[in-house]
């Protein structure tokens, strides 16, 4: 089991997003904190305030006593008893999907047409149910390679043939891109774990595969930040350095975003730490004369392979 003290205390979430992923009340927070003293969120210069995902944890934590019957008062006091004598509770499992446990109805080869279908005649809630019903069946590998990636690869052909629009295609993957942004939240960010930037090289808007990415090496317990699209080189090396990071991980699918980057190792070297470069996507799929120019390492044609490597790096 993981202990809430595992959990990072930087301040980074808005009331708000502390109230949607607890499921507790904005007012009935700022009741608690008033009354109970429970948690100390840093505040903005605006009064705003910033919790961290180890107050999350401890809402959570405090939620699930109230569910098991004690008061509030009362659940508050376990708590700090806990505290006083050094100990911290251990942390609720996420908001995860399910652990697959039904029989697959169809393959996975059916359930891409399907996803594809719903998407491209802008059915959301039919996306949905597949979603929920694909979540119950399959690992999230077996979901990103079998059923997201096919289903956007056929996008992609029936745009490229004029049979769907942009329009279309730009509603259907930000529709796969909001649930991956939700599982990426989902898992909970260990601090002490190493600290992995995601994202794309610079002009490079094809983020999916590095959100895929992401989510995979969160689940694998390392402290991952996703930094979506087109991120410039001396900003990303600047933030490497700011944020302590282990490693930068970028996906490239063009010669554009890739020339910019045969600097950046070098770059990273400069730093106290020295960050590992990872990349890995379409451009060096296709040239991989191209790959030895990065620096870094190759991490593999496909996103299984990059976990695969990532870990040998790290350890
Ligand atoms: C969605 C999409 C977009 C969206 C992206 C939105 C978003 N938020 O990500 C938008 C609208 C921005 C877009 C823009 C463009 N797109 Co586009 N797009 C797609 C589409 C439909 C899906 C891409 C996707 O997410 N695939 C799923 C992921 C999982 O697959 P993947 O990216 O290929 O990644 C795999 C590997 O490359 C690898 N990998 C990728 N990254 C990494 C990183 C690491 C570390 C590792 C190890 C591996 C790895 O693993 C993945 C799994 O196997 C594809 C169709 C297709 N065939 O893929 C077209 C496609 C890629 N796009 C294409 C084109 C032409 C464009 C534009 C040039 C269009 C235009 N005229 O503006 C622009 C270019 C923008 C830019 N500069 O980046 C073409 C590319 C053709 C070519 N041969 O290069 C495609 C193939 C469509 C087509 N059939 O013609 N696109």
């Amino acid at each position: 089991m993981v202990s809430i003290a595992e959990f990072s205390k930087d301040p980074k979430y808005t009331i708000k997003v502390v109230s949607e992923r607890s499921g507790v009340r904005t007012v009935t927070l700022r009741a608690w904190e008033r009354r109970y003293d429970l948690l100390e969120p840093e505040r903005l210069d605006n009064n705003y305030r910033l919790y961290s995902e180890r107050d999350i944890e401890i809402i959570r934590w405090i939620t699930n006593r109230l569910d098991d019957g004690l008061s509030i008062s009362n659940a508050v006091l376990e708590y700090k008893n806990l505290r006083k004598n050094g100990l911290w509770p251990e942390a609720l499992p996420s908001v995860l999907p399910p652990e697959p446990s039904k029989k697959p109805g169809f393959s996975t080869e059916v359930y891409a047409k399907k996803l594809f279908t719903a998407l491209t005649t802008r059915n959301e809630a039919e996306a949905k149910q597949i979603i929920d019903s694909v979540q119950s069946m399959f690992d999230l590998k077996v979901i990103f390679f079998e059923i997201f990636s096919p289903c956007l690869y056929e996008i992609g052909e029936a745009w490229y043939r004029g049979e769907i629009r942009i329009a279309t295609e730009h509603y259907a993957s930000a529709y796969i891109r909001g649930i991956l942004l939700n599982l990426l939240q989902a898992f909970p960010i260990y601090s002490a774990a190493p600290t992995l930037l995601v994202g794309c090289g610079p002009e490079e808007f094809h983020e999916i595969a590095s959100l895929m990415l992401a989510v995979l090496l969160r689940r694998e317990g390392y402290q991952v930040e996703f930094l979506g699209q087109d991120l410039p080189v001396d900003d990303l090396v600047f933030y490497a350095e700011d944020t302590g990071a282990d490693m930068v991980i970028l996906s490239v699918s063009s010669e554009l975003s890739a020339r910019p980057l045969y600097k950046m190792q070098a770059m990273l070297d400069n730093l106290p730490k020295k960050p590992k470069l990872g990349f890995g996507g379409r451009y060096f799929n296709a040239n991989i004369k191209e790959r030895d120019k990065m620096g870094g390492t190759f991490l593999g044609e496909s996103l299984d392979d990059a976990i695969q490597n990532v870990h040998d790096i790290l350890d």
